[in-house]
């Protein structure tokens, strides 16, 4: 099983690259988060932003797994679904998604417990996504929630609706106007019988069998290192495991079973929601980024924050992941800057150094290191194409400081656009 994860805060280019490399491998597998996640595919000059459903979706030989370590919110995937059936009708979700038993479900009073928790001064606000993602998996660790399997057995609505009316109470009680219950619990509804039309399984036995046949897994990480929930910027971090070690966990494969493990990187850092960021950049350069990297959130559209690369971060990511080969997206974007920023440590208040960023005090100051800009087209790009020198001695500098190759090169939306380095 190989694995691609995004190394910073998300929105690397994950989707993009799995959309490339399925073509490889006979399943992708989601193992992680819900639909918090944002991977943007452009085919055929159209773009379409994929939240639930694997990358591997449009490649038909693919079988597209949902699996156990993520949570499913059944009226978003059935959007989702339907929104994929106008982009390209020639999909068949239903015989190329497979969905685990195991997976829990986003319940409709979970994303509006987060909306309610987001707006509320008696929590800290994260800056989420809205899509009650930590409100299931805080119910699924409390051991209350309802999993996918739980739809399919004749007391479900006993089950939920209780569930359900106590969250709605609860919200109501607490001032939030909400539509009326019977609204929210109908859409709900008609979602699960949607979803109980598709291949409900045990994906641990699914996933384990094709392996001993030599089939390949690919799995595709959500959001990424930085926002892990053990080794993220805790409390701004997503609720779930976004590591190699998650997919594991989140898939039931055993850790003697991974193969490449593809760590995604952007040639500069963004980050959405709230939460340190030592390398942002609060001018006229990061405007300017954000608007020619078209650096806005894929489904909220949320501007992104932007920064300089946070080596530190990388390393640290690159680390607890274990990353074999780096994916190197949108140094495109940096085309024209006379030169570019690199972080290579920071400085505590104290005149300290440090290199890890996951625990960083607010006020540590990022040392940058200069480099000299690079100025090409890489609209015309192609494999064999001369990269400018300036932007080699950028990819030379990160394979010596990461001890891994930048073994793709990321240069622009296009599906064609990515340049196999080694
Ligand atoms: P949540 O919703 O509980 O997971 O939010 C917690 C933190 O995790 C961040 N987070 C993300 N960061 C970047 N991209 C994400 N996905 C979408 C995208 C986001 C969007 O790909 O564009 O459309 O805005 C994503 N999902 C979660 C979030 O910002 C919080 O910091
Ligand atoms: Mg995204």
């Amino acid at each position: 099983m190989d694995i691609v994860l995004g190394l910073q805060w998300g929105d690397e280019g994950k989707g993009k690259f799995i959309d490339l490399i399925s073509e490889n491998y006979d399943i992708t597998a989601r193992f992680n988060g819900g639909s918090n996640a944002g991977h943007s595919i452009q085919r055929n000059g159209k773009r379409i932003t994929l939240k639930m459903i694997p990358s591997g979706i449009f490649m038909k030989t693919v079988q597209n797994v949902i699996g156990t370590g993520t949570v499913l919110d059944p009226v978003s995937f059935k959007k989702e679904i339907l929104n994929l059936q106008v982009f390209d009708e020639t999909i068949q979700p239903e015989k190329n998604i497979i969905i685990s038993r195991k997976a829990h479900l986003v319940l409709p009073t979970h994303k509006f417990l987060d909306i309610f928790m987001e707006e509320s001064p008696d929590y800290t606000t994260i800056g989420t996504t809205k899509n009650g993602i930590a409100q299931a998996y805080s119910n699924k660790i409390l051991r209350q929630n309802l999993r996918v399997g739980d739809l399919f057995s004749s007391d479900f609505q006993t089950r939920v609706v209780p569930i359900l009316r106590r969250d709605y109470k609860m919200l109501t009680d607490g001032g939030m106007v909400l539509p009326s219950f019977e609204e929210m619990s109908n859409e709900f509804f008609e979602a699960v019988d949607f979803l109980k039309r598709f291949n409900c399984t045990e994906t641990e036995i699914y996933l384990n069998t094709a392996l001993n046949e030599g089939k390949n897994i690919l799995a595709e990480g959500s959001q990424a290192a930085m926002l892990d929930i053990d080794h993220g910027t805790y409390p701004y971090v997503t609720s779930s495991s976004t590591t190699a070690a998650g997919a594991c966990s989140g898939l039931g494969i055993s850790p003697k079973k991974m193969g490449e493990i593809y760590g995604i990187a952007k040639a500069y850092c963004t980050r959405v929601g709230n939460g340190m960021f030592p390398t942002e950049l609060f001018d006229e350069l990061g405007e300017e980024i954000r608007i020619k990297g078209n650096e806005f959130g894929s489904n909220t559209g949320r501007p992104r924050r932007i920064g300089w690369l946070d080596l530190p971060a990388l390393q640290y990511a690159v680390m607890i992941n274990g990353v074999t080969q780096l994916v190197l997206t949108k140094a495109d974007v940096l085309s024209g800057l006379k030169s570019v920023a690199i972080c290579t440590h920071y400085e505590l208040e104290d005149g300290k150094i440090e290199k890890i960023s996951a625990v960083l005090p607010d006020n540590a100051k990022p040392v940058l290191k200069w480099m000299e800009g690079w100025n090409a087209d890489f609209s015309n790009m192609e494999g064999n194409s001369e990269l400018p020198q300036e932007l080699q001695d950028f990819l030379t500098f990160l394979e010596a400081e990461l001890g891994i190759p930048v073994a793709y090169l990321s240069i622009g939306p296009g599906r064609e656009q990515i340049l196999k380095l080694s």
